[in-house]
C-alpha cells in the first residue's frame, strides 16, 4: 500500500523523515516533554527561528527548519490542555493533526512523524487522543498527494499499545 500509517516506539528527534511534529505551547518558545527534547536536539537556531513566528493558536501549526535534526522541517502545533473535555478539546486535537498534515502537504513532504500530542503534560486522555489521531491521519492519507507515510512515534510502551489498538479498531 502506497499511503500508510505506522505506529512505532522511540524518540522522535532521531526520525529521518521530511517533517517531525512538535507538541508545542502557544508561545512556541520551548518547554518540557517532547518540545524540550526537540529544541535540545535541533540546537539554538530552532529557538531563534521560533522567536520570529509570534506564537501560534491552539490547534494551528507553523513550520520551521530542522537545523541539527535529521528531519528537514519541524511542524509546531500547540495541542489543547485537557479541561474535562467540554472546552472543545477533541476538535482542537483533531485540528492539530489536520493542520500539521496540510502544512506537510504544502511543503511537499513524503514522510511525517507525530508524537502523541497533548497526552503528556496537557493530560488529554490517551485512548480518546489515540482514536482522534488515527482517524484524522487515515482520512488524510486517502486523498494526500505528497504525504505517503505517517509515523506515530510513541515514547513508551503503554502509549504504543493504545495507538496499536486504535489502529486495529479503525
Ligand atoms: N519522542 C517522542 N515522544 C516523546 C518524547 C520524544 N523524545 N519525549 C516525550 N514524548 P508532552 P503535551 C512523549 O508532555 O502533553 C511542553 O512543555 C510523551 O511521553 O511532551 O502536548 C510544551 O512546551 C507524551 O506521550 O506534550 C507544552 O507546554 C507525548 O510525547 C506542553 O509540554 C506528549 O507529551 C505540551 O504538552
Amino acid at each position: 500500500m502506497k499511503h500508510q500509517l505506522n505506529i512505532v516506539q522511540g524518540d522522535i528527534t532521531k526520525e529521518r523523515v521530511d517533517a517531525i511534529v512538535n507538541a508545542a505551547n502557544t508561545s512556541l518558545l520551548g518547554g518540557g516533554g517532547v518540545d524540550g527534547a526537540i529544541h535540545r536536539a535541533a540546537g539554538p537556531q530552532l529557538l531563534e527561528e521560533c522567536r520570529t513566528l509570534g506564537g501560534c493558536p491552539t490547534g494551528q501549526a507553523k513550520a520551521t527548519k530542522g537545523y541539527r535534526l535529521p528531519a528537514r522541517y519541524v511542524l509546531h502545533t500547540p495541542g489543547p490542555i485537557w479541561r474535562g473535555g467540554t472546552k472543545g478539546e477533541p476538535e482542537l486535537l483533531r485540528q492539530c493533526y489536520q493542520n500539521c498534515l496540510a502544512l506537510a502537504e504544502e511543503l511537499q513532504c513524503k514522510t511525517v512523524a507525530f508524537p502523541s500530542i497533548s497526552t503528556g503534560i496537557y493530560h488529554f486522555p490517551l485512548e480518546q487522543a489515540a482514536g482522534i489521531a488515527v482517524s484524522t491521519i487515515l482520512d488524510f492519507l486517502k486523498t494526500s498527494q505528497f504525504v505517503e507515510q505517517v509515523k506515530m512515534v510513541c515514547f513508551d510502551g503503554r502509549t504504543k499499545g493504545v495507538y496499536d489498538a486504535a489502529l486495529a479498531e479503525a
